[in-house]
């Protein structure tokens, strides 16, 4: 009889612990739905000849929206290794989905002509782990 008792209690407690996995697991999924369904926006304003922030740091594996504004003309704004490559018009918002797989320092360059200081318009982008 004592240990019937002994194992219903036990079976109790081992359904309470599976439960509290279970629902810790849908938490951090739901948790993982969300950063995805609402990426993290960062924005950036390029203007001859540079982009403000002009470093910035995201974290690898965790999808951001970079918000692209020209304060006067159009520009570029390319990185082979973040995947980006996109022109910056003026006067409208150009958001550039970044998921980055691969940690590092990367340069993003404006690769639109856009007059004398244009070779050196260029912004870093680090990747943590
Ligand atoms: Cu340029």
């Amino acid at each position: 009889m004592k240990t019937m008792f002994k194992n219903k209690l036990l079976n109790t407690m081992l359904f309470a612990a599976t439960c509290g996995i279970a629902l810790t697991a849908v938490a951090t999924k739901t948790n993982l739905a969300r950063a995805n369904d609402n990426p993290k926006v960062i924005e950036i304003t390029a203007k001859k000849f540079e982009f403000t922030p002009s470093e910035i740091t995201i974290k690898k594996g965790e999808p951001v929206i970079l918000r692209l504004t020209s304060a006067d003309r159009v520009h570029g704004f390319m990185s082979k290794p973040l995947k980006i490559d996109t022109d910056i018009a003026d006067g409208k918002t150009t958001d550039v989905a970044v998921n980055p797989d691969t940690a590092g320092a990367f340069t993003v360059i404006c690769d639109h002509y856009c007059g004398t200081g244009h070779g050196n318009m260029k912004m870093k982008v680090t990747v943590v782990e």
